[in-house]
């Protein structure tokens, strides 16, 4: 434990944050902590239906000190921009009865463009809930009612404060017995998930700041957890083959014999938004098959050293660093094309989208200025991305502004794709499995071959077929000659 990497530490956290989320999690809490096994195990959570006065229903008593508090607080979902009319209610943090503290998170809502936690400005007491967990929520409607403590601010006709996820770390905090307390809208879901006062906890972070890994350190000691064994362990002696990712089989969701009908909600809707505008591009594809023999070589020296600073190394980083090497030399590729074809843009950035596979669906979060980041730099942000992905809290600044995509396929399990552009970009490359392969080396003797084959479609009112295949080649040549990088690498 004592030598426990921070590598193995982030898995540790996401699999302990996994079990904390799980509704199995209560029986963890019940068998280690009795207190908060009380609360969470109490059968009775029932959700109100949309437009009924709770408080009118038997259920009433929860409310009965009610009398003692200041007025109810309406609570409508205010503008959250972009056009945005409607939002799905992923998950209440509260029910009814909870009391609430200024910027306590309320409820996760979720857009067709970013994830965002609604957070309360008032100290009180929950009250009506107008929704249940997947329910569509209207801008400008009720969203929850709160009985106000006396000393709570004015009250005010439209006061939902939502709060966007990548914007939370800097601006969400809570009052604790007059010390203010620093902690994400996450991390606090998490303390009240398993009934941790944030008051009992000692932040590690800046100034103070209480961290996800505080909270499941607190919860470790309290519950005796025991690490669960480590992939990162069982593979570091060995040199570890690329292996696909095992995914479980998704649950049935039609009852036998019968159809069910249901509205395309968040994301999904997004999809299926920006691959309908997508169908207006015509798609030029190319594909190559890359021998990474040399890159797999050098991801197993380098991968412990990334581990050894809790950075898993996977290939997508290299892939991603040699694709902006090669949009420096064709600004064609990194560029939009405007709604009558009339100019094009050449961005300055490489915001290099990747397509991810999440629990929400298919996500394109970007790592911004690859052309300014190092392998490494970029290894970061891929891994932040994807644990905010996992953790379904990526927000609209990590979703937007891509300027062009990769889809790495391969780790799941494909070979070839047809990849679909995302507008406003024109090209998108999709990564296909990397299979070891008989081929012939130069001198004509068959040797064993690290193949990845490569699928790009680029935007052919654009890009021309000679320059798509010119750019592949200059992405192959930097994977197969890796070291040939570190002379781009500013
Ligand atoms: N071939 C073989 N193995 C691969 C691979 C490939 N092309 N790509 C990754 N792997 C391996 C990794 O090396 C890693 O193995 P180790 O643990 O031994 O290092 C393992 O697969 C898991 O990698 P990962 O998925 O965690 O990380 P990544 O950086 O390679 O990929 C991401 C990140 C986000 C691209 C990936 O997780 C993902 O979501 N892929 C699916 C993308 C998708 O859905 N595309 C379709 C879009 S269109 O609908």
């Amino acid at each position: 434990m004592a030598a426990m990497t921070r590598g193995s530490s982030t898995l540790f956290r996401r699999w302990l944050t996994q079990q904390c989320r799980r509704r199995s999690a209560a029986h963890v809490a019940l068998r280690l902590l009795p207190a908060a096994a009380a609360a969470t195990a109490t059968p009775q959570r029932r959700w109100p239906v949309r437009g009924m006065d709770y408080r009118a229903s038997p259920r009433a008593p929860l409310h009965a000190s009610a009398a003692r508090r200041g007025p109810v607080v309406q609570f409508k979902l205010s503008d959250i921009g972009e056009g945005i009319t409607e939002v799905t209610v992923k998950e209440w943090y509260v029910k009814e009865g909870d009391k609430v503290s200024q910027f306590d998170s309320i409820c996760e809502v979720q857009s067709d463009k970013a994830s965002v936690t609604i957070t309360s400005r008032y100290d009180g007491v929950i009250g009506k809930l107008y929704y249940r967990a997947d329910d569509v929520a209207l801008v400008g409607k009720p969203l929850v009612d709160i009985d106000t403590e006396p000393a709570s601010d004015a009250i005010q006709e439209e006061d939902v404060v939502e709060t966007p996820a990548m914007a939370r770390e800097e601006h969400t905090h809570q009052e604790i017995k007059g010390l203010k307390t620093q902690a994400t809208p996450a991390v606090r879901r998490l303390a009240m998930e398993n009934n941790i006062k944030l008051s009992e906890v000692v932040g590690s972070g800046k100034d103070g700041r209480i961290l996800k890994e505080d909270i499941l350190n607190f919860l470790a000691k309290q519950t005796g957890a025991i690490l669960p064994p480590s992939p990162f362990r069982e593979t570091a002696s060995a040199d570890p083959p690329p292996a696909a990712r095992p995914m479980p089989p998704p649950p049935p969701r039609v009852p036998a014999g019968r159809d069910s009908v249901e509205p395309l909600k968040g994301f999904q809707k997004a999809m299926a938004k920006s691959m309908t505008a997508a169908l207006a591009i015509p798609h030029l594809g190319l594909c190559d098959e890359v021998d990474l023999g040399r890159l797999v070589e050098l991801r197993s020296e380098l991968a412990p050293e990334a581990r050894a600073q809790g950075l898993k190394l996977s290939y997508m980083p290299f892939f991603i660093k040699a694709a902006s090497l090669c949009l420096a030399r064709f600004p064609v590729l990194n560029a939009s094309l405007d709604e009558g074809c009339q100019n094009v843009t050449y961005k300055a950035s490489h915001n290099i989208g990747v397509a991810m596979d999440t629990d929400l669906g298919l996500l394109v979060p970007t790592v911004k200025n690859v052309q300014r980041l190092s392998i490494l730099e970029v290894a970061w942000e891929l891994n932040r991305l994807q644990e905010l992905g996992a953790a379904g809290q990526l927000g609209t600044a990590d979703l937007s502004g891509g300027t062009f995509s990769l889809s790495n396929i391969g780790s799941i399990g494909g070979t070839y794709a047809r990849p679909v552009i995302l507008p406003p970009e024109v090209a998108i490359g999709a990564l296909g499995r990397i299979q070891v392969l008989p081929r012939f080396d130069a001198s004509g003797q068959v040797t064993r071959a690290h193949v990845m084959k490569v699928s790009w479609s680029a935007d052919h009112r654009l890009v021309d077929g000679a320059t798509m295949c010119r750019f592949s080649n200059t992405w192959r040549d930097f994977l197969q000659n890796p070291a040939a990088m570190l002379l781009h690498l500013k």
